[in-house]
């Protein structure tokens, strides 16, 4: 350990620590633009390019940027002296000077980390005359780069790079020129995106946001021929609420339940019941192929991989389209979701498929793109109109004044509102193969599951194995969370070292709960954590906690499907991938 006086107070870190984390761990808060970390993940970008984090070390001629300078024993730091203040003033004059100053229509206002720092340093006027550079707007399905709000920070990058290996976006051209963007300049749309959001969700600035559907929301809602069904996605229950001033962790489902039909939607329905609808699907895919295989057959196609994650559906179609038959052929579940609501329930009440707008409420930015892929579509109609994320969700309840925190809880409604345990934890990294666990060792062992708690496939390092008893057969699973991870796995898939028979992948980081349309959480990790245990607590909370029990889903099959892996599932259900 050295110790070092940070601001008049003595403070005790391990060697190697910069003063910017010296300075946080003695509670002493050094703004900054640039630096962004998730500690628990390793994840974290110090380009020290912003200038903004200086600080002023005794018996040094230059301010030091803290993120970059080591600590050192016996060092005597200013964090906010008057030199250091005048800096970090003039630093982010600078940087503004470069800003389009459209704060009142900026996508961004309110959550910029720029505009925060212009009204901490009270900056009142556009202080240099810049020259400012102008770039075209980009638009994808899912994303909009507004290029023009670019700082340079580079977190972005860090994201697409390091994190999801995705290479979609890097440094390009020089001066006030520069900016990052996909190589040649080319639209997000045709680079190799994959629309996980994670870019989004660390941008200081509004240089990266989601396109919102809230106004196509609210035309629907006020068209008195159509019939509005939404549905709700695992993860948006457990940080909703961080939206509205609650701690995270605090679990809204009903309080979100309420808002929805304050706002006017026709039908509330659950994704979570359509997880378990997955499950069921996807389960008995396992199943068989298992069955495949320990009856000798060297062709079937394992590990079988999950598909519900529609950034990871986009990474493995560009990345290794060699592979295309291994994931699951299930359909996501917002995709089963929008398929069963057109056909099963519109029949239900009697409402033609084109009056009936089916929205869905999801952590995830590339839930946008997969709604509009033509696979997913009945004569040009889609399954899925809208999805809209969970910040679109709570500026929505914030525009039509809606009193969240006094609203009281509601229900579901039937019969797409039903869900078992199994269906919530999907939000997590690791739940879908819990689910998947639960209703298959009935399924493949004819045993009733007494232990529903699958702790070792819960977790959040990045790449976690473990093998789970199904009464003698020792199945070996793997998950993955964050692109990059993924790639390690999907790399021993294509070589044939592949030791698992099936694996669980989602794009981002902790999985849903930590999804690109999911409330900022600036790197803290501790906010990802609770939302992962909110969501335990919730699968605690149910009565049913294995989809196969759901007697909603019972009677789907019933009803109207047969079997799972029937004709009409297949049809209804299951997909394909595309190079
Ligand atoms: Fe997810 Fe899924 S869990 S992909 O992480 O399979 O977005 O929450 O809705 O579709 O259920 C997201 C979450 C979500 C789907 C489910
Ligand atoms: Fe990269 Fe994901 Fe952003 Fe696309 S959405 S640019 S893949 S981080």
């Amino acid at each position: 350990m050295i110790e070092l006086t940070i601001d008049n107070k003595k403070v005790q870190v391990e060697e190697g620590t910069t003063i910017l984390k010296a300075a946080r761990e003695a509670g002493v808060e050094i703004p900054t633009l640039c630096h962004f970390e998730l500690c628990d993940m390793g994840i974290e970008n110090k380009p020290g390019g912003c200038r903004i984090c200086v600080v002023e070390v005794e018996g040094r001629r230059n301010l030091a940027p803290s993120c970059m300078t080591e600590a050192q024993n016996g060092m005597v730091i200013h964090t906010h002296n008057i030199r250091v203040l005048n800096a970090r003033t003039t630093v982010l004059k600078l940087i503004i000077s470069d800003h389009p100053f459209d704060c009142l229509v900026c996508a961004k206002s309110g959550q910029c980390e720029l505009q925060s720092l212009a009204i901490q340093f009270g900056i009142r006027s556009q202080p240099y005359e810049g020259e400012q550079s102008r770039y075209r707007k980009d638009t994808s399905p899912s994303i909009i780069r507004d290029v023009d709000k670019c700082i340079m920070c580079r977190r972005c990058e860090m994201m697409c790079n390091e994190v999801q290996t995705v290479g979609a976006l890097s440094a390009v051209n020089r001066g006030f020129m520069s900016v990052v963007a996909p190589a040649f300049e080319m639209n997000l749309e045709d680079s190799p995106c994959t629309y996980c959001g994670q870019c989004v969700s660390v941008c200081p600035t509004g240089a990266l946001t989601e396109v919102d559907h809230t106004n196509d929301i609210i035309r629907a809602l006020s068209d008195p021929t159509k019939t509005v069904v939404v549905q709700t996605a695992p993860a948006v229950r457990a940080a909703l609420g961080e939206e509205f001033g609650l701690p995270p962790g605090t679990l809204v489902t009903g309080k979100m339940v309420s808002a929805l039909r304050e706002l006017g939607f026709d039908y509330i329905f659950d994704t979570d019941f359509s997880a378990d609808l997955t499950i069921m699907e996807e389960g008995t895919e396992l199943l068989q192929r298992l069955q495949q295989y320990l009856a000798g057959d060297t062709e079937v196609r394992l590990p079988i991989l999950t598909s519900c994650c529609p950034g990871w559906v986009n990474f493995f179609e560009h990345n290794f389209p060699d592979l295309l038959d291994v994931p699951s052929t299930a359909k996501s579940p917002q995709q089963m979701f929008g398929a069963i609501a057109k056909s099963y329930f519109a029949e239900k009440i009697g409402v033609n498929r084109k009056d009936m707008i089916v929205v869905s409420i999801m952590p995830c930015l590339a839930k946008k793109y997969e709604c509009q892929r033509d696979e997913f579509k009945a004569d040009g109609n889609p399954d899925v109109d809208y999805s809209i994320s969970t910040r679109e969700l709570a500026a929505f309840i914030k525009q039509a004044n809606i009193d969240f925190l006094n609203l009281p809880d509601g229900n579901f409604d039937d019969p797409l509102g039903e869900s078992s345990g199994a269906g919530v934890i999907f939000g997590n990294t690791g739940g879908v193969i819990e689910a998947a666990c639960r209703t298959a060792y009935e399924l493949y062992t004819g045993k009733t599951l007494e232990k529903v708690d699958f702790h070792a496939l819960r977790g959040m390092e990045g790449i976690r194995s473990a093998t789970v008893d199904f009464d003698g057969l020792q199945l070996n699973i793997g998950i993955a969370h964050g692109l990059g991870n993924a790639r390690k796995l999907l790399n021993d898939v294509k070589a044939g070292k592949s030791q698992y028979h099936a694996i669980e992948i989602m794009a981002c980081p902790g999985g849903c709960i930590g999804g690109g349309g999911q409330p900022y959480h600036h790197g803290n990790s501790e906010i990802l954590s609770k939302r992962i245990a909110a969501i335990y607590t919730e699968d605690k909370r149910k009565v049913i906690r294995k989809s196969h029990e759901n007697p909603s889903i019972i009677r789907l099959y019933e009803e109207y499907l047969g079997k799972p892996g029937s004709h009409k599932a297949h049809q209804l259900l299951h997909t394909e991938y595309f190079p």
